[in-house]
């Protein structure tokens, strides 16, 4: 049985005849995945059908080819393990907010289950969907471990505020994860023609795919337990250096939900042959990433200035004046084309992999606020940059992450300098002290 403590009913009614649909959006996998195993047991107990639906756009946030080709090709590994469980699957495309509703009238549904998603265009699309539709729409928490409005239900200050709510409530929520129901007899539509899909996608495709990263769940399952058996151990000591290939590359897998962040937790929660970085991978996994979730859900200015605490705005606010020694245009960012080596190969990592290490994206986003001429317009190129090369941008992570560096938020006050003001600053010689940048620029060249 799914908690229930997992399920927000959106809009409350009775379930009468007629299928459960899943509206598949965030957690795009057909394992380890609540919001369905909590249709699929609905649609068992009310003795209704079970269809799961996805709808694609053409324009989510800048993303281009190379998102979709992940993000697609990862759906068509889900449809080919659903078929197998016997469980429909459909593509709608176009706009959720007449797609999703036709297609329940259509078939006749009799409840809308979907994934929960902090963002507010996510949220503007699920809001639509209900105010169309007659019947009930709940929505299921498959992304967080802790279920984000049961970890807490207010915008939290940081990572030492969320940390014990959550770790009081994991030992209820890490669980195993139930099996399916098994279905028989239930109609399969036709097998989607993805070539089509591909040829009328209307996206930019200006950036292309990854080389570096294979989509879908079985790759992400690859990686997994790749990053099990030899790198977990030296997480701790080789996380912070990009010349080591010591972090899971799981995060595009986890954004678009290819993988479940609560599998990777219960094989990580049971190795116990080095405590350090185990706990420390679950710090980011657990409550790194579900701080990011609380962020966006309670403050709808997560992606701009304005979201950022009084004191960050206010420091931020007494420096806009400050001369920079340098100012560089969204262009100039992008071509990597700035004075520093270090930047300019942080920014080619991102546009050739699709994927920049960790910690080079707290120096890069710090140094685009120390290089524009307010820290608005750095927010704006970072966001916009972020998530036309990443493949795991467009997350709560990145707006938190941006935030983080540029605007303070879940960090704390640090002693005044020019520009950044009371913000936490990076410079190129700390960097130097920490690893091998000389090696990191000429790998990025
Ligand atoms: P690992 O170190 O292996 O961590 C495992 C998982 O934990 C990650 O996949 C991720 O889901 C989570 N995690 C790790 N670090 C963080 C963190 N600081 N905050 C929240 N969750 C974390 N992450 C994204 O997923 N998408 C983004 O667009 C994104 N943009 C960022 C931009 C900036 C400026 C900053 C400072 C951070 C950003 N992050 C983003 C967070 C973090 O850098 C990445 O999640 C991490 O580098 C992904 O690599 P990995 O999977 O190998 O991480
Ligand atoms: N979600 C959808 O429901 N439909 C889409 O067509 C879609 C495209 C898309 C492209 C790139 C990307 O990074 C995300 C995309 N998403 C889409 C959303 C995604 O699955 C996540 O839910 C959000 O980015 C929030 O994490």
């Amino acid at each position: 049985m799914v908690d229930k403590r997992r399920i927000k009913i959106q809009k409350d009614g009775e379930i009468k005849s007629g299928p459960i649909v899943y509206w598949m959006q965030r957690d795009q996998r057909a394992e380890d995945n609540w919001a369905l195993i909590y249709s699929a047991e609905l649609a068992v107990k009310s003795g209704n059908e079970l269809i799961v639906v996805f709808n694609l756009v053409n324009d989510f946030l800048l993303a281009g080819l190379r998102q979709y080709y992940f993000m697609i090709e990862g759906l068509k590994e889900t449809e080919a393990r659903l078929r197998k469980l016997k469980i429909p699957f459909y593509l709608l495309t176009g706009s959720p907010g007449e797609n999703i509703p036709e297609f329940v009238r259509d078939v006749g549904a009799s409840l809308i289950v979907s994934d929960f998603n902090p963002l507010k265009n996510i949220r503007k699309w699920k809001k639509e969907v209900i105010e169309k539709t007659a019947i009930p729409f709940h929505t299921v928490d498959a992304h967080n471990i802790v279920p984000c409005w049961e970890s807490s239900d207010k915008l939290e200050f940081g990572a030492y505020t969320i940390r014990p709510k959550i770790q009081r409530k994991l030992p209820e929520f890490l669980c195993e994860f139930p099996g399916l129901p098994v279905f028989h007899g239930q109609k399969l539509p036709d097998e989607i023609k993805w070539e089509y899909i591909y040829e009328s996608l209307k996206v930019d495709t200006s950036v292309k795919k990854s080389e570096y990263f294979l989509p879908g769940s079985e790759a992400a399952e690859k990686m997994f337990s790749e990053f099990l058996s030899a790198k977990l151990a030296g997480y701790e000591a080789e996380r912070n250096d990009p010349n080591l290939k010591g972090t899971s590359d799981l995060s595009p897998y986890l954004h678009f939900g290819q993988i479940a962040a609560q599998r990777v937790a219960l094989e990580v929660h049971n190795n116990f042959k080095s405590m350090d970085s185990r706990d420390s991978f679950l710090e980011e996994l657990i409550i790194r990433r579900e701080l990011s979730d609380n962020y966006c859900f309670y403050n709808k200015d997560y992606d701009n200035f304005n979201g950022f605490h009084v004191w960050a705005k206010s420091t931020l606010d007494e420096h806009r004046k400050d001369e920079r020694e340098y100012i560089y245009s969204a262009e100039e960012f992008e071509r990597a084309s700035t004075h520093d080596p270090l930047w300019n190969a942080a920014q080619r990592e991102m546009v050739v992999k699709g994927k920049m290490h960790g910690y080079m994206r707290m120096y890069w986003a710090k140094k685009i606020l120390e290089w524009t001429p307010s820290p608005e317009n750095a927010f704006e190129i970072a966001v916009f940059l972020n998530d036309k090369y990443q493949l795991d941008g467009r997350d709560p992570n990145g707006y938190t992450g941006i935030a983080w560096s540029i605007g303070g938020v879940h960090d704390r006050a640090w002693s005044e300098r020019p520009v950044y003001g009371k913000i936490r600053y990076m410079n190129f010689n700390g960097c130097k002290r920490k690893f091998d940048v000389e090696k990191y620029i000429k790998v990025n060249s």
